[in-house]
């Protein structure tokens, strides 16, 4: 045993080890010294177990309460540690403190998260991504509780426990988990038009990303700069990984979450484990009333974006994530994100969405964490001073000491407490409200289906192909014929052929298109940045090869092979017929970190086969390596191929098939040039090949 509770978990501090050969000896939570772990206290050797065993009952108790409510949504996440490096000073237009001197750095925690699933659900459902920040700036904590989708479902808050009982497992049966290919979901989206836009980004391959590290980060809500004069700068907040956009296809997906549910979570453990520690981009796109004034849609409707080509986005600093967690439920569970949570110098807009969430976050964690001290667990606590007159309530850390718990006082300087500093303290910008009360979606934010259709034709051809199976997919989970034609009603006013596309996959005559709330505004150009196929990556950095070996396998190539992996900065993984490894050509052992069933080609960027003769005539017999190549074919992977290989593909049936991302691995020489040709991750055209519905 190695751990003490001195320091609590999550703060960052060292917690004492005991030195070696000084195992700690095992206490109660009072302290008191345990003699025997192993029984319970009995009269005689075969009587009652007694009341009295408080040991016993302690650990037993304790153990009753474990589990605190899952989160209502974004259940299940996974956290680290990192930091934020100033780049590029915003002082001309924000007085937050963070923003003011370039490359200070500020330390910060992210919980990335799938949205409707529940804690034990897997990792690559199709949903949004939660991009959760939280910043310890020396001036107060600020949560930017972003998505990886810069738009979201609805425009009013109050309509996000619809949506949010919509998309779960339906009420009676309580399936299907962690998916919206049902027809609750679509029903609810069908009758909310302004969903749309956001369902093209939810139906592309954003929402089923290959890792979070290859995902962007989005603050979504138009928010507020404010300079020291009081002066309002409107602002979005962009994260752009500089791993480079990557996600994985939807029939990988299916295969993954059944190979590694943990696909994610284990991908950035992997990484940041491994000293590969990813890294994002802050970037902010900045305007002022006039621009709002003049945008063909309100910045204050968060299911619209803000094209990268009429406001740039400014790059002002990076986000590196470097550290894990010590434990789990400590930090990432407990972590406790509140959008109300910035420091000064920036504010919220007027955005409906973004009001409804200032008021849940805080409401939320106090159910979940059990009262309003969850600020005192250390990885909620701010890291700069604090000082405040709230006191008492469950599980009170911190307590002020002295006589002043109230203020105005007249204790003076040194009894009295904290007191206001109007010129340091937060403010909130000073804009005119007026009108009548009432209950009403304003008409700037009635088109519905422009932006959608943007966001479509911005896609490469295979990105567009990809949105269409899966509006197929979802909607042939759908039941009633009539939800499934509603939504085909809304794709018309998006795209005719993409609506032609779906009614077809689905065996559906052409309804009439919906009756939108007001005429489009206008067919409006594509943006490059909305693609994930334009802003991939520019290397094979960071991602994984997966290297199929048997007995008797070319040594050679083996070692040229690793070594190319790491002059590219890539991992890779060996895969054998039995765990305990292979012998090489040469004699050399090599053991495995999978047996064939247990790490499938879906698990890895791109695959090699490096067998023998007797090798690949053994492999051809087996169901799970024929899968693992015809897989790994299906989607779009490079693969490289040994000499002796060539049985195996013809086993699986695909080796007239193979094209020019099969590359050969017949000598040393062959292994640069396979490593380099996978830098461009998929060879997309040979998806027209293999599917049926794009033939
Ligand atoms: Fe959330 N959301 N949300 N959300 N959200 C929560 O807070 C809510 C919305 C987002 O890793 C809850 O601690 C309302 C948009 C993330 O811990 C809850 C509305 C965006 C996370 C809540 C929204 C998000 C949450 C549940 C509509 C992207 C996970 C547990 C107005 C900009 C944070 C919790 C983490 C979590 C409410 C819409 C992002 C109930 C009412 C839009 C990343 O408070």
């Amino acid at each position: 045993m190695s751990f003490s509770y001195d320091e609590p978990q999550g703060s960052g501090g060292e917690t004492r080890q005991a030195a070696d050969g000084d195992v700690a000896t095992l206490t109660t939570q009072q302290g008191i010294p345990v003699a025997d772990d192993q029984n319970s206290l009995k009269q005689g050797k075969r009587g009652p177990t007694l009341l009295e065993d408080s040991h016993f009952r302690e650990k037993i108790f304790h153990f009753d309460h474990e589990r605190i409510p899952e989160r209502v949504v974004h259940a299940r996440g996974y956290g680290a540690h990192g930091f934020f490096e100033l780049t590029d000073s915003l002082a001309d237009v924000s007085r937050a403190d963070i923003f003011q001197r370039v490359g200070e750095r500020t330390p910060a925690f992210v919980r990335f998260s799938t949205v409707a699933g529940s804690k034990g659900s897997f990792d690559l459902a199709r949903d949004v991504r939660g991009f959760a920040v939280k910043l310890y700036t020396q001036e107060g904590n600020w949560d930017l509780v972003g998505n990886n989708i810069p738009v979201f479902f609805i425009q009013d808050a109050i309509k996000f426990p619809d949506l949010i009982h919509s998309a779960k497992p339906e009420p009676d049966r309580n399936f299907p988990q962690a998916q919206t290919a049902h027809d609750n979901f679509w029903d609810f989206v069908s009758l909310t038009p302004e969903s749309f836009h956001m369902i093209m980004w939810t139906m592309s391959d954003r929402a089923i990303p290959r890792s979070f590290r290859t995902m962007e980060g989005f603050g979504v809500h138009t928010f507020r700069l404010l300079d020291a004069e009081g002066r309002s700068t409107f602002v979005k907040f962009h994260w752009k990984p500089r791993q480079g956009l990557q996600s994985v296809v939807w029939n990988e997906a299916v295969k993954i979450n059944g190979a590694d549910p943990d696909f994610h979570r284990r991908d950035l453990w992997d990484a940041i484990n491994g000293g590969d520690f990813p890294e994002w981009e802050l970037g902010v796109q900045l305007f002022d009333d006039d621009f709002a004034d003049g945008f063909d849609f309100d910045v204050l409707d968060a299911t619209k974006i803000i094209p990268e080509e009429l406001v740039p986005v400014r790059i002002i600093g990076r986000l590196v994530l470097d550290r894990v967690v010590d434990n789990f439920f400590a930090e990432t569970e407990q972590v406790a994100f509140c959008t109300q949570n910035v420091p000064p110098g920036i504010d919220f807009s007027n955005d409906p969405l973004l009001q409804g969430r200032n008021f849940s976050y805080l409401d939320t964690q106090i159910k979940r964490l059990g009262g309003p001290n969850f600020t005192h667990i250390p990885i909620n606590a701010p890291k700069c001073p604090m000082a405040h007159f709230q006191q008492d309530g469950h599980m009170a850390m911190r307590n002020p000491k002295g006589r002043a718990n109230y203020e105005p006082n007249s204790w003076g300087a040194a009894d009295g407490g904290p007191r206001e500093d109007p010129a340091r303290g937060f403010t909130s910008f000073a804009e005119t409200a007026d009108g009548p009360k009432q209950r009403i979606r304003s008409e700037s934010f009635a088109d519905h289906y422009s932006q959608a259709r943007q966001f479509l034709v911005s896609q490469t051809p295979i990105e567009r192909k990809h949105i269409g199976d899966a509006l197929v997919f979802e909607l042939s989970k759908v039941e009633r014929p009539d939800i499934r034609s509603r939504v085909v009603s809304h794709l018309l006013n998006i795209d005719a052929t993409l609506a032609a596309t779906v009614a077809d996959g689905l065996g559906l005559a052409l309804p009439d298109p919906a009756v939108a709330a007001r005429e489009p505004i206008a067919d409006l150009p594509a943006s490059d940045k909305l693609s994930i196929v334009k802003n991939g990556p520019a290397s094979f950095k960071g991602r994984k090869l997966g290297i199929l070996l048997s007995d008797g396998a070319d040594a050679a190539i083996f070692t040229a092979l690793l070594k190319a992996v790491e002059k590219e900065a890539a991992v890779y993984e060996v895969i054998a017929p039995k765990i305990g490894g292979v012998t090489l050509s040469d004699g050399t052992t090599v053991s495995a970190k999978h047996k064939i069933d247990g790490g499938p080609s879906v698990l890895f960027d791109a695959v090699a086969i490096l067998v023998s003769a007797d090798g690949a005539a053994l492999l051809s017999r087996d169901a799970a390596a024929r899968d693992f190549v015809t897989d790994a074919f299906a989607h779009c992977k490079y693969i490289g191929i040994g000499a002796e290989a060539e049985a195996l593909f013809a086993a699986a049936g695909i080796a007239e098939d193979l094209d020019e991302a099969c590359l050969p691995l017949g000598e040393a020489a062959d292994a640069a040039p396979f490593i380099e040709a996978c830098r461009a991750l998929r060879f997309w055209p040979r998806e027209l090949a293999v599917d049926l519905d794009a033939q």
